[in-house]
């Protein structure tokens, strides 16, 4: 099957008592046993196993050509889940630019558990590979970044990491339609399934996907002990959907490229983040490990912060809040929003300045964007 007949038939096939071609949202949080231990189908109790979340579990491992997928209440909790992987003085090597609250979760809840997160600010993989030691047991990196749209080159990471390392893989930008990082060598591919896979801005939740059978075995055996799961409701709105995210992602990227073609000529317009635009510098990378560039742009304003809140007052359609990837566009200020939680001389490194603007392109027909932006910047 190609990807977008597997997102509407993987592990989903019509009920078999009925013939319901869409999975039935099971609320029920336990399940008869015939006798002690005996069950229908392997349920037991919801937070353990629940045959909605089975079901948004095998597409997503379908869609990441994986084989196992796991879903939690949030990407977050999917990331926590990964990081319960490691053990007291084992060492992560993470690019410095990842979602701010992934960065929170690693200096301030992991790190105090023993664990030492080395961020490296720098796509070069030579760079980012230099803080390597023999403890070295996981490399995190989101490819394209939040917010700056780096771009990191999965299969030389693969290859060049340190023995013994896990390369995971935060795929939330990109989405399975675009690239497939299992295929390129990672062991661990993590999603907020909030933004594109969801696509409508009506579900929080996060997911795995891995091929490694202990990997999977160790983060099922989490996801029970600890709880954080998606109501099977949350399950069914993320399986409908991830239906339609190829003819989303389309057009997202689309708009995407529009936009970043647009803004590059504007004169108030500083620079311009997208791996779409042949100046950028992932630009040969992501077109060798993606099939598109997303909807994700990001740029720096002309005349600094009140510039900037300026412009989002003047926005009509675009709305300022966080989060991203929904039907609808949306812009925010990383610097004060998304990445609010990581120090301001890191942020600064790093691009993530008071200028700094970020929007995510929905499907909205693109002249509407490109009025809006236009009144904005004016
Ligand atoms: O919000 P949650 O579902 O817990 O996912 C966290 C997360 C993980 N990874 C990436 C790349 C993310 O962008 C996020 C969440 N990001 C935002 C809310 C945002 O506006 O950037």
């Amino acid at each position: 099957m190609r990807f977008a007949t597997k997102a509407i038939h993987a592990g989903q096939g019509p009920d078999l008592r009925t013939g319901a071609v869409n999975v039935p949202i099971y609320l029920s949080t336990t399940f008869k046993q015939d006798g002690v231990g005996q069950f229908r189908e392997g349920y037991e109790y919801s937070r353990t196993g629940n045959p909605s979340r089975a079901s948004l579990e095998a597409t997503l491992a379908a869609l990441e050509g994986g084989e196992y997928g796991l879903c939690f209440a949030s990407g977050s909790a999917a990331t926590s889940a990964v990081i319960d992987l490691l053990r007291p003085g084992d060492e992560v090597i993470s690019t410095i630019d990842v979602y701010g609250g992934t960065y929170r979760m690693f200096r301030q809840v992991y790190a105090k558990y023993g664990i030492q997160f080395h961020f490296a600010d720098s796509a070069d993989p030579a760079k980012l590979l230099e803080r390597a030691s023999s403890r070295t047991r996981m490399l995190w990196i989101e490819t394209p970044t939040n917010p700056m749209l780096n771009v990191h080159d999965i299969t030389l990471l693969s290859r060049r990491r340190p023995e013994g390392a896990l390369l995971v893989v935060d795929n939330t930008f990109a989405t399975p339609f675009l690239q497939r990082p299992l295929e390129l060598g990672a062991d661990i591919v993590v999603h907020s399934v909030t933004k594109y896979l969801g696509g409508h801005s009506d579900v929080v939740g996060g997911a795995l996907v891995t091929s490694n059978p202990e990997v999977h075995e160790r983060c099922q055996f989490y996801q029970n002990a600890v709880g954080g799961v998606p109501s099977p409701f949350d399950c069914y709105l993320v399986q409908r959907g991830m239906k339609t995210l190829e003819v989303r992602m389309k057009r997202h990227q689309e708009n995407a490229a529009a936009v970043a073609r647009y803004l590059v000529e504007h004169p108030r317009v500083g620079r311009v983040f997208y791996p779409g635009l042949p100046d950028h510098p992932g630009h040969e990378i992501a077109g060798r490990q993606m099939t598109g560039y997303s909807g994700m742009v990001s740029f720096t304003l002309a005349g600094g912060r009140s510039a900037v809140d300026r412009f989002f007052g003047r926005l009509e359609i675009f709305t300022l809040a966080e989060s991203l990837g929904g039907v609808e566009s949306l812009t925010c200020h990383p610097f004060t929003m998304t990445h609010g939680a990581i120090p301001a001389e890191e942020k600064l490194k790093i691009g993530i300045t008071e200028d700094l603007v970020r929007l995510s392109l929905g499907i909205e027909a693109v002249e509407d964007l490109l009025e809006d932006l236009d009144r904005a910047l004016t």
